[in-house]
Protein backbone atom coordinates (compact mmCIF):
# COMPACT_ATOMS: atom_id res chain seq x y z
CA UNK A 1 0.00 0.00 0.00
CA UNK A 2 1.01 3.34 -0.90
CA UNK A 3 0.51 6.93 0.25
CA UNK A 4 -1.43 8.60 -3.36
CA UNK A 5 -2.55 11.58 -1.85
CA UNK A 6 -2.68 13.88 1.52
CA UNK A 7 -5.67 16.91 1.39
CA UNK A 8 -5.52 19.83 4.20
CA UNK A 9 -9.05 20.32 4.73
CA UNK A 10 -9.62 23.99 6.85
CA UNK A 11 -13.59 24.63 8.07
CA UNK A 12 -15.31 26.59 10.44
CA UNK A 13 -18.47 25.11 11.52
CA UNK A 14 -18.82 27.27 14.30
CA UNK A 15 -14.94 27.27 15.06
CA UNK A 16 -12.10 26.07 13.05
CA UNK A 17 -11.02 23.18 12.51
CA UNK A 18 -7.72 21.73 10.42
CA UNK A 19 -8.36 18.00 9.41
CA UNK A 20 -5.55 16.41 7.39
CA UNK A 21 -7.35 13.46 4.57
CA UNK A 22 -4.10 10.63 3.53
CA UNK A 23 -5.81 8.58 0.61
CA UNK A 24 -3.91 5.36 -0.36
CA UNK A 25 -3.31 3.49 -3.80
CA UNK A 26 -5.72 0.50 -2.61
CA UNK A 27 -8.66 2.92 -2.18
CA UNK A 28 -8.70 3.05 1.57
CA UNK A 29 -8.53 6.73 3.46
CA UNK A 30 -7.65 8.48 6.85
CA UNK A 31 -8.25 11.16 8.58
CA UNK A 32 -6.35 12.95 11.19
CA UNK A 33 -7.02 16.44 13.41
CA UNK A 34 -4.51 18.80 13.31
CA UNK A 35 -6.41 21.93 14.98
CA UNK A 36 -4.46 24.71 17.19
CA UNK A 37 -6.80 27.24 18.68
CA UNK A 38 -5.97 30.55 17.03
CA UNK A 39 -3.31 28.84 14.78
CA UNK A 40 -4.46 27.26 12.53
CA UNK A 41 -3.65 28.33 9.09
CA UNK A 42 0.16 27.83 10.55
CA UNK A 43 -0.45 23.87 11.09
CA UNK A 44 -2.30 23.84 7.60
CA UNK A 45 1.00 25.67 5.75
CA UNK A 46 3.45 23.20 7.62
CA UNK A 47 1.19 20.31 6.44
CA UNK A 48 0.89 21.48 2.91
CA UNK A 49 3.89 23.12 1.97
CA UNK A 50 6.25 20.85 4.00
CA UNK A 51 5.08 17.62 4.87
CA UNK A 52 1.98 16.48 2.12
CA UNK A 53 4.77 16.55 -0.14
CA UNK A 54 7.40 14.14 1.21
CA UNK A 55 5.09 11.48 2.50
CA UNK A 56 3.92 10.56 -1.17
CA UNK A 57 5.05 6.85 -2.43
CA UNK A 58 5.44 6.03 1.37
CA UNK A 59 3.78 2.92 2.82
CA UNK A 60 0.90 4.14 5.31
CA UNK A 61 1.37 1.22 7.62
CA UNK A 62 4.94 2.39 8.87
CA UNK A 63 3.32 4.35 11.49
CA UNK A 64 6.06 4.95 13.89
CA UNK A 65 9.10 5.36 10.94
CA UNK A 66 6.82 8.23 9.65
CA UNK A 67 6.20 9.43 12.98
CA UNK A 68 10.18 9.72 13.09
CA UNK A 69 10.80 10.91 9.79
CA UNK A 70 8.81 13.95 10.71
CA UNK A 71 9.77 14.32 14.20
CA UNK A 72 13.59 13.50 13.74
CA UNK A 73 13.64 14.25 9.84
CA UNK A 74 12.67 17.87 10.37
CA UNK A 75 15.65 18.77 12.57
CA UNK A 76 13.63 21.91 14.13
CA UNK A 77 11.49 19.67 17.28
CA UNK A 78 8.87 19.56 19.36
CA UNK A 79 6.93 22.69 19.50
CA UNK A 80 2.57 23.11 19.28
CA UNK A 81 2.56 23.53 15.52
CA UNK A 82 4.79 20.92 14.09
CA UNK A 83 3.50 18.33 16.77
CA UNK A 84 0.08 19.13 15.63
CA UNK A 85 1.15 18.09 12.34
CA UNK A 86 2.58 15.24 12.85
CA UNK A 87 -0.45 14.63 15.26
CA UNK A 88 -3.00 14.73 12.15
CA UNK A 89 -0.77 12.25 10.24
CA UNK A 90 -0.61 10.08 12.60
CA UNK A 91 -3.88 9.67 13.32
CA UNK A 92 -5.17 9.40 9.69
CA UNK A 93 -2.35 6.52 9.27
CA UNK A 94 -3.64 4.77 12.48
CA UNK A 95 -7.31 5.07 11.01
CA UNK A 96 -6.30 3.51 7.74
CA UNK A 97 -4.49 0.87 9.72
CA UNK A 98 -7.09 -0.04 11.75
CA UNK A 99 -9.51 -0.23 8.50
CA UNK A 100 -7.03 -2.27 7.10
CA UNK A 101 -6.87 -4.70 9.54
CA UNK A 102 -10.98 -4.00 9.75
CA UNK A 103 -11.04 -3.33 13.60
CA UNK A 104 -11.29 -0.21 15.73
CA UNK A 105 -8.23 1.08 17.01
CA UNK A 106 -8.45 0.14 20.23
CA UNK A 107 -7.80 -3.45 19.72
CA UNK A 108 -4.82 -2.40 17.97
CA UNK A 109 -3.48 -0.50 21.55
CA UNK A 110 -4.41 -3.86 23.37
CA UNK A 111 -8.14 -4.04 23.50
CA UNK A 112 -10.44 -2.84 26.24
CA UNK A 113 -9.43 -2.17 29.68
CA UNK A 114 -12.56 -0.60 30.93
CA UNK A 115 -16.19 -1.20 29.65
CA UNK A 116 -17.21 3.35 29.60
CA UNK A 117 -15.03 5.97 29.74
CA UNK A 118 -15.69 8.75 32.20
CA UNK A 119 -15.77 12.39 31.28
CA UNK A 120 -16.44 15.61 32.86
CA UNK A 121 -18.16 18.62 31.96
CA UNK A 122 -17.30 22.16 32.58
CA UNK A 123 -20.05 24.89 34.68
CA UNK A 124 -19.52 28.13 34.71
CA UNK A 125 -21.50 31.05 36.92
CA UNK A 126 -21.39 34.60 37.16
CA UNK A 127 -21.33 34.32 41.07
CA UNK A 128 -22.00 31.00 43.45
CA UNK A 129 -25.71 30.21 43.65
CA UNK A 130 -25.27 30.22 39.51
CA UNK A 131 -22.56 28.25 39.70
CA UNK A 132 -24.01 25.40 42.03
CA UNK A 133 -27.60 25.39 40.06
CA UNK A 134 -25.24 24.53 37.06
CA UNK A 135 -23.47 21.57 39.19
CA UNK A 136 -27.20 20.00 40.31
CA UNK A 137 -28.19 20.32 36.57
CA UNK A 138 -25.37 18.51 35.26
CA UNK A 139 -25.69 16.05 38.09
CA UNK A 140 -29.36 15.17 37.06
CA UNK A 141 -28.08 14.74 33.29
CA UNK A 142 -25.74 11.91 35.06
CA UNK A 143 -22.17 13.26 34.92
CA UNK A 144 -20.10 12.25 37.95
CA UNK A 145 -17.32 14.61 37.24
CA UNK A 146 -17.93 18.40 36.67
CA UNK A 147 -15.18 21.09 36.54
CA UNK A 148 -16.67 24.28 38.27
CA UNK A 149 -15.56 28.18 37.45
CA UNK A 150 -16.92 31.36 38.68
CA UNK A 151 -16.48 34.78 38.02
CA UNK A 152 -14.55 36.83 40.11
CA UNK A 153 -16.97 40.15 42.10
CA UNK A 154 -15.70 43.45 40.73
CA UNK A 155 -14.56 42.38 37.50
CA UNK A 156 -15.88 41.54 34.14
CA UNK A 157 -16.54 37.84 32.96
CA UNK A 158 -13.50 35.57 32.74
CA UNK A 159 -12.62 32.25 30.73
CA UNK A 160 -15.07 29.71 31.74
CA UNK A 161 -17.08 31.43 34.06
CA UNK A 162 -20.33 33.10 31.80
CA UNK A 163 -22.01 32.10 28.25
CA UNK A 164 -19.86 35.13 26.96
CA UNK A 165 -16.57 33.58 27.30
CA UNK A 166 -17.24 29.82 27.15
CA UNK A 167 -16.84 29.89 23.30
CA UNK A 168 -14.03 31.91 23.55
CA UNK A 169 -13.17 31.10 19.51
CA UNK A 170 -16.32 31.71 18.80
CA UNK A 171 -17.20 34.55 20.31
CA UNK A 172 -13.90 36.54 19.55
CA UNK A 173 -13.74 36.94 15.79
CA UNK A 174 -12.40 39.79 15.87
CA UNK A 175 -8.92 40.89 14.16
CA UNK A 176 -7.27 41.38 17.97
CA UNK A 177 -7.84 38.92 20.89
CA UNK A 178 -10.62 39.78 23.10
CA UNK A 179 -8.94 41.09 26.60
CA UNK A 180 -9.83 39.95 30.76
CA UNK A 181 -8.34 41.27 33.84
CA UNK A 182 -7.22 39.26 36.31
CA UNK A 183 -6.64 39.72 40.36
CA UNK A 184 -5.22 37.09 42.00
CA UNK A 185 -5.78 38.34 45.40
CA UNK A 186 -9.55 38.40 44.70
CA UNK A 187 -9.98 34.83 42.90
CA UNK A 188 -7.52 32.97 45.99
CA UNK A 189 -10.18 33.41 48.98
CA UNK A 190 -13.08 33.04 46.18
CA UNK A 191 -12.37 29.44 45.32
CA UNK A 192 -12.83 27.64 48.78
CA UNK A 193 -16.18 29.65 49.48
CA UNK A 194 -17.56 28.22 45.42
CA UNK A 195 -16.56 24.61 46.88
CA UNK A 196 -18.08 24.67 49.92
CA UNK A 197 -21.30 25.68 48.37
CA UNK A 198 -20.99 23.33 45.77
CA UNK A 199 -20.48 20.48 47.98
CA UNK A 200 -23.44 21.36 50.42
CA UNK A 201 -25.44 21.33 47.03
CA UNK A 202 -23.97 18.17 45.32
CA UNK A 203 -22.72 16.27 47.93
CA UNK A 204 -19.42 14.16 48.21
CA UNK A 205 -20.49 11.39 45.59
CA UNK A 206 -19.22 13.47 42.70
CA UNK A 207 -15.71 14.04 41.49
CA UNK A 208 -15.10 17.60 41.32
CA UNK A 209 -12.98 19.83 39.52
CA UNK A 210 -11.72 23.19 39.11
CA UNK A 211 -9.21 24.99 36.49
CA UNK A 212 -6.87 27.44 37.48
CA UNK A 213 -5.39 28.04 33.97
CA UNK A 214 -1.72 29.01 34.99
CA UNK A 215 -2.82 31.90 36.79
CA UNK A 216 -0.88 31.08 40.26
CA UNK A 217 2.83 31.43 41.38
CA UNK A 218 3.53 27.98 42.70
CA UNK A 219 3.82 29.15 46.41
CA UNK A 220 0.29 30.61 45.88
CA UNK A 221 -1.15 27.36 44.02
CA UNK A 222 0.18 25.72 47.33
CA UNK A 223 -1.51 28.52 49.92
CA UNK A 224 -5.02 27.25 47.62
CA UNK A 225 -4.17 23.41 47.42
CA UNK A 226 -4.53 23.72 50.84
CA UNK A 227 -7.49 25.95 51.02
CA UNK A 228 -9.18 23.16 49.00
CA UNK A 229 -8.51 20.42 50.82
CA UNK A 230 -11.39 19.87 52.84
CA UNK A 231 -13.32 19.86 49.91
CA UNK A 232 -11.56 17.06 48.19
CA UNK A 233 -11.50 17.83 44.57
CA UNK A 234 -10.64 15.46 42.04
CA UNK A 235 -8.09 17.85 41.01
CA UNK A 236 -6.70 20.98 40.88
CA UNK A 237 -5.84 21.81 36.96
CA UNK A 238 -3.10 23.98 35.50
CA UNK A 239 -1.72 26.26 38.92
CA UNK A 240 1.38 27.33 37.09
CA UNK A 241 2.52 28.28 33.69
CA UNK A 242 4.38 24.67 33.49
CA UNK A 243 7.16 25.71 31.30
CA UNK A 244 9.45 25.15 34.62
CA UNK A 245 9.06 21.88 35.60
CA UNK A 246 10.49 22.38 38.76
CA UNK A 247 8.10 24.78 40.30
CA UNK A 248 5.54 21.50 40.89
CA UNK A 249 7.94 20.86 43.70
CA UNK A 250 6.68 23.46 45.60
CA UNK A 251 3.54 22.63 44.93
CA UNK A 252 3.34 19.55 46.03
CA UNK A 253 5.62 20.12 49.13
CA UNK A 254 2.63 21.93 50.87
CA UNK A 255 -0.40 19.70 49.54
CA UNK A 256 -2.12 16.63 49.43
CA UNK A 257 -4.53 18.31 46.47
CA UNK A 258 -3.77 15.99 43.01
CA UNK A 259 -2.63 18.20 40.37
CA UNK A 260 -3.14 17.69 36.65
CA UNK A 261 -0.77 19.69 34.10
CA UNK A 262 -0.47 19.10 30.44
CA UNK A 263 -3.31 20.83 27.95
CA UNK A 264 -0.32 22.74 26.20
CA UNK A 265 1.88 20.57 26.22
CA UNK A 266 3.46 18.52 23.05
CA UNK A 267 5.97 16.35 23.81
CA UNK A 268 6.95 13.17 26.76
CA UNK A 269 9.69 15.76 27.47
CA UNK A 270 7.14 18.62 28.66
CA UNK A 271 6.00 15.87 31.27
CA UNK A 272 9.62 13.99 31.73
CA UNK A 273 10.35 15.61 34.92
CA UNK A 274 6.77 16.38 36.22
CA UNK A 275 6.16 12.32 35.69
CA UNK A 276 9.39 10.55 36.98
CA UNK A 277 9.37 12.63 39.83
CA UNK A 278 5.40 12.06 40.55
CA UNK A 279 4.89 16.25 40.67
CA UNK A 280 1.32 15.62 39.12
CA UNK A 281 -1.57 12.99 39.22
CA UNK A 282 -2.97 13.48 35.94
CA UNK A 283 -1.55 14.44 32.15
CA UNK A 284 -3.54 16.54 30.11
CA UNK A 285 -1.99 15.61 26.55
CA UNK A 286 -4.22 15.17 23.90
CA UNK A 287 -3.81 13.31 20.33
CA UNK A 288 -3.88 16.34 18.61
CA UNK A 289 -1.36 18.63 20.24
CA UNK A 290 0.95 15.34 21.58
CA UNK A 291 1.78 14.30 18.14
CA UNK A 292 -1.22 11.55 17.92
CA UNK A 293 -2.28 8.54 18.87
CA UNK A 294 1.72 7.23 18.99
CA UNK A 295 2.46 10.53 20.48
CA UNK A 296 -0.42 10.28 23.61
CA UNK A 297 0.94 6.54 23.57
CA UNK A 298 4.75 6.79 24.51
CA UNK A 299 3.66 9.66 27.15
CA UNK A 300 1.12 7.61 29.17
CA UNK A 301 3.02 4.38 28.98
CA UNK A 302 5.75 6.85 30.81
CA UNK A 303 2.70 8.20 33.00
CA UNK A 304 2.03 4.36 34.30
CA UNK A 305 5.18 3.54 35.92
CA UNK A 306 5.05 6.48 37.84
CA UNK A 307 1.14 6.12 39.45
CA UNK A 308 -0.06 9.09 36.62
CA UNK A 309 -3.13 8.77 35.11
CA UNK A 310 -4.40 9.86 31.83
CA UNK A 311 -6.46 12.91 31.60
CA UNK A 312 -6.90 14.36 27.94
CA UNK A 313 -7.77 17.51 27.18
CA UNK A 314 -11.30 17.85 25.54
CA UNK A 315 -13.04 21.01 24.71
CA UNK A 316 -14.41 21.85 21.09
CA UNK A 317 -11.14 23.30 19.67
CA UNK A 318 -9.75 19.17 19.89
CA UNK A 319 -11.91 18.66 16.63
CA UNK A 320 -14.00 15.53 16.51
CA UNK A 321 -11.46 12.99 15.07
CA UNK A 322 -8.93 14.27 17.80
CA UNK A 323 -11.82 13.53 20.53
CA UNK A 324 -12.25 9.97 18.94
CA UNK A 325 -8.39 9.08 18.76
CA UNK A 326 -8.93 10.25 22.28
CA UNK A 327 -11.59 7.78 23.26
CA UNK A 328 -9.48 5.10 21.70
CA UNK A 329 -6.64 5.10 23.42
CA UNK A 330 -8.70 6.16 27.14
CA UNK A 331 -10.27 2.60 26.63
CA UNK A 332 -7.46 1.12 25.95
CA UNK A 333 -4.47 2.20 28.43
CA UNK A 334 -4.24 1.10 32.15
CA UNK A 335 -4.00 4.13 33.82
CA UNK A 336 -6.64 6.24 32.96
CA UNK A 337 -7.93 8.98 34.53
CA UNK A 338 -11.07 10.64 32.85
CA UNK A 339 -11.93 12.59 29.48
CA UNK A 340 -12.31 15.92 29.62
CA UNK A 341 -15.52 16.55 27.06
CA UNK A 342 -17.43 19.57 26.30
CA UNK A 343 -19.44 18.28 23.56
CA UNK A 344 -20.02 19.60 19.62
CA UNK A 345 -22.98 21.31 18.07
CA UNK A 346 -25.33 20.26 15.26
CA UNK A 347 -23.15 21.70 12.57
CA UNK A 348 -19.63 20.22 13.67
CA UNK A 349 -21.29 16.48 14.02
CA UNK A 350 -23.13 16.88 10.26
CA UNK A 351 -19.01 18.21 9.10
CA UNK A 352 -17.57 15.33 11.32
CA UNK A 353 -19.86 11.89 11.35
CA UNK A 354 -18.31 9.98 14.34
CA UNK A 355 -18.51 6.34 15.36
CA UNK A 356 -17.87 7.22 19.17
CA UNK A 357 -21.34 8.07 21.44
CA UNK A 358 -21.66 10.13 24.53
CA UNK A 359 -24.12 8.77 26.81
CA UNK A 360 -25.00 10.57 30.57
CA UNK A 361 -21.88 11.27 31.32
CA UNK A 362 -19.79 8.08 29.43
CA UNK A 363 -18.38 7.83 26.14
CA UNK A 364 -17.73 5.02 24.15
CA UNK A 365 -15.50 4.61 21.12
CA UNK A 366 -17.92 2.62 18.39
CA UNK A 367 -16.57 -0.37 16.93
CA UNK A 368 -16.86 0.88 13.46
CA UNK A 369 -13.25 -0.17 12.18
CA UNK A 370 -10.75 2.68 11.89
CA UNK A 371 -10.71 5.28 14.60
CA UNK A 372 -14.38 5.80 13.45
CA UNK A 373 -14.38 9.22 12.38
CA UNK A 374 -14.83 11.12 8.75
CA UNK A 375 -15.25 14.52 7.39
CA UNK A 376 -18.29 15.24 4.90
CA UNK A 377 -15.74 17.45 2.48
CA UNK A 378 -18.48 19.12 0.67
CA UNK A 379 -20.15 19.96 4.18
CA UNK A 380 -16.35 21.73 5.12
CA UNK A 381 -16.37 23.82 2.28
CA UNK A 382 -19.17 25.59 2.84
CA UNK A 383 -17.82 26.79 5.91
CA UNK A 384 -14.75 28.76 5.13
CA UNK A 385 -11.99 29.52 8.10
CA UNK A 386 -12.53 32.39 10.54
CA UNK A 387 -10.15 34.84 12.11
CA UNK A 388 -10.31 33.89 15.68
CA UNK A 389 -8.48 33.89 18.44
CA UNK A 390 -8.22 33.11 22.27
CA UNK A 391 -8.61 35.83 24.74
CA UNK A 392 -5.39 36.98 26.64
CA UNK A 393 -5.40 38.09 30.44
CA UNK A 394 -3.73 41.73 31.45
CA UNK A 395 -3.48 42.27 35.32
CA UNK A 396 -5.45 45.65 36.70
CA UNK A 397 -2.64 47.80 36.06
CA UNK A 398 -2.55 46.52 32.69
CA UNK A 399 0.21 44.30 32.34
CA UNK A 400 0.37 41.05 31.03
CA UNK A 401 -0.19 37.63 32.35
CA UNK A 402 -0.50 34.43 31.95
CA UNK A 403 -4.24 32.47 31.12
O1 LIG B 1 -8.76 27.12 27.48
O2 LIG B 1 -8.88 24.73 24.93
O3 LIG B 1 -9.43 22.67 30.28
N1 LIG B 1 -9.68 23.23 29.29
C1 LIG B 1 -9.24 24.43 28.93
C2 LIG B 1 -9.61 24.87 27.52
C3 LIG B 1 -8.61 25.86 26.93
C4 LIG B 1 -8.78 25.99 25.47
C5 LIG B 1 -7.60 26.69 24.83
O4 LIG B 1 -7.62 26.47 23.48
O5 LIG B 1 -8.56 25.08 29.69
O6 LIG B 1 -10.92 25.33 27.44
CO1 LIG C 1 -7.69 23.70 31.16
Amino acid sequence: MKIKDIKVIVCSPGRNFVTVKIITDEGLHGVGDGTVNGRELAVASYLEDHVAPCLIGMDPMRTEDIWQYLYKGAYWRRGPITMAAIGAIDMALWDIKAKAANMPLYQLLGGRSRDKVMVYKHVGGLDISEVAEGVIALREQGLDAIRAQVAIPGLPPIYGTGASTDQDALINKRVAPHEEVWATHKYLPLVPKLFEKVRDAVGWDVHLLHDVHHRLTPIEAARLGKDLEPFRLFWLEDPIPAELQEGFRIIRQHTTQPIAVGEVFNSIYDTHTLITEQLIDYARVTSVHAGGVTGLKKIFDLAAIYHVRSACHGPQDVSPIAMGCNIHVDVAIPNFGIQEFSGYTEAMHDVFKCAWSYDRGYLQPGEQAGHGVDIDEALAAKHPYQQAYLPIARLQDGSMTSW
